[in-house]
């Protein structure tokens, strides 16, 4: 089983130079990092242990304004190597990293007092005893290689500790970190491979445009290999698919893996975080902006401004927006929940899950329905419920009375209901679709002044018919105005749902 070691540290504490003394591989490849001196981007390089087995590195930045390329750097790592320097101690990052490593419930890997030649190492290694209790801790010099062997030789023990990843099986899934093109050979995405195997001829899809590609060759570590499997550092070479539609954030999956959404019920570990916090949600290599609604005895709904594409048992980790710190994280329990509050039979349900017990039947009402659905006069046939599911389930992909066929005649006692929108010109959604599209459309436009078809499009994973019927509903129900050049604005000054 393949693993993957990430660094850890405070700036300038020396992870990028051990790595080199490890592995034979400068990480900080960009001119700028050179220039600077400092780590920006994520590194990569395969190192050796000392028994043969191969581990995958990931090398992150200890900048205080790149934690968040930490987190997606250490996002599907197996173990750390935790550096701090023996002239400096443990300093904030060195705090910030291990909050990281704890969310993402990383907790095997070897501490190494760095720079062992220019300081006594002992005040270091005593700090880094009381943050990582559990980890080894080796005092080196990369600059006269002192301590070097040993740390190699602690890393074998880490990895020998660590169970093989649960997630190994089950369909291939892959969080891009990297993308970019290669003359002659198209467009390729780097990742690890969280779970399943990728070999060339695969059909997968992008996810969230959900865009179909052909995988045509597969590489780990630079290597081409027949195919990848979970835990590898992977790089894929894409047809179908230009650059600038796949990005660090999104994932290449087998069709079905996963799909975006934009609530997720957590179990969460986190410090002076309260219900309505707007807090940054990191998951994979995707991060976004989002509000914590406390449901009590440490579970919280997440209510993302941007979706994210995650399975229950994935981890999570929470930041505060200003000032920046890591505020904890924890295990997505439901990776597409409804909106809902703290009623007692939802925190029920979402504690058999923690629990790893099997969930009761999801409860089939909201607790908050989405603006006050009106009350049926006459209760709904057999039949018209049927279409209302059916409209539920479509989501914002909204059927026309063409798709609904002979169910088309339950519409207008479901309208009557409240419970089916006319959208465009012929299609029907269900009303907490559209107040969950118009939510969305929103919190766009709070963010980023202006909403357009394509941002709509590419938030929703639909296409233009669908972003086009729901913008010009909402531009009718008063929500939004259109501009002349067809982007949004919102009207008037909006509350925030
Ligand atoms: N004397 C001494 N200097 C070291 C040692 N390791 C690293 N340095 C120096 O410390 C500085 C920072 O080292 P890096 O390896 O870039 O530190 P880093 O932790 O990767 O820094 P960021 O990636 O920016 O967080 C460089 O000038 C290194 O030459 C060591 O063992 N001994
Ligand atoms: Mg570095």
């Amino acid at each position: 089983m393949p693993l993957t070691l990430g660094t850890a540290g405070h700036i300038d504490h020396g992870k990028t130079a051990l790595v080199a003394a490890l592995t034979g591989v400068d990480t900080d490849r960009l001119p700028e990092e050179k220039r600077r001196g400092l780590s920006i981007a994520l590194g990569y390089a395969p190192l050796r242990l000392a028994d043969g087995r191969r581990l995958s590195v990931v090398d992150v930045p200890g900048h205080e304004r790149f934690v968040r390329t930490m987190v997606a750097g250490a996002t599907g790592i197996d173990l750390y190597l935790m550096a701090i320097a023996a002239d400096d101690g443990v300093m904030p990052q060195t705090h910030e990293h291990a909050a990281v490593l704890a969310a993402l419930g990383v907790n095997h890997g070897v501490v190494a007092v760095t720079k062992a030649d220019i300081a006594d190492p002992a005040r270091a290694a005593a700090e880094g005893i009381e943050l990582l209790p559990g980890a080894e801790i080796v005092a080196c010099s990369a600059r006269t290689g002192q301590g070097v062997e040993e740390v190699r030789t602690a890393l074998g023990r880490a990895a020998d500790d660590i169970a093989e990843r649960a997630a190994a099986g089950g369909p291939a899934l892959l969080h891009v970190d990297r993308s970019f093109t290669i003359h002659g050979a198209g467009t390729v995405v780097t990742g690890t491979l969280w779970s399943g195997i990728i070999a060339a001829g695969d059909r997968l899809v992008v996810l969230p445009p959900g865009r179909q590609v052909r995988v045509r060759s597969v590489q780990v570590h630079d290597e081409p290999v027949q195919q990848a499997s979970a835990g590898q550092r992977v790089a894929l070479n894409l047809v179908g698919l230009e650059r600038r539609d796949v990005t660090r954030g999104d994932v290449v999956a087998a069709p079905g893996a996963v799909a975006p959404a934009h609530i997720l019920d957590a179990a969460l570990d986190l410090r002076g975080a309260r219900d309505g916090d707007r807090v940054q949600v990191h998951h994979g290599t995707r991060e976004t902006p989002g509000r914590l609604a406390d449901l009590g005895d440490g579970l919280w709904q997440l209510r993302v401004e941007r979706p994210l594409l995650a399975r229950a048992r994935d981890r999570v980790v929470i930041r505060s927006i200003a000032p920046p710190d890591t505020l904890g994280g924890g295990l997505v329990l439901d990776p597409n929940a409804r909106r809902h509050g703290p009623r007692p039979d939802v925190v029920e349900r979402l504690d058999r899950i923690r629990r790893g017990e099997p969930p009761e039947p999801a409860p089939t009402e909201p607790a908050e329905p989405e603006p006050a659905t009106p009350p049926a006069h006459e209760p709904l046939s057999p039949a018209a419920l049927a279409l209302e599911a059916r409209l539920r389930a479509a989501g914002h992909e909204p059927p026309t009375t063409a798709d609904l066929g002979a169910a088309a005649d339950e519409l207008p006692s479901l309208r009557a209901a409240g419970r089916a929108v006319r959208v465009g010109r012929s299609m029907y959604a269900h009303p907490d679709a559209v107040a969950a599209v118009r939510e969305r459309v929103v919190a766009i436009a709070q963010a980023e002044g202006i909403v357009t078809l394509a941002r709509l499009r590419d938030e929703l994973g639909t296409s233009r018919k669908y972003a086009q019927a729901l913008l010009e509903h909402l531009d009718a129900a008063k929500v939004t105005v259109r501009r002349p050049d067809d982007s949004r604005v919102l009207r008037g000054r909006h509350p925030r749902p």
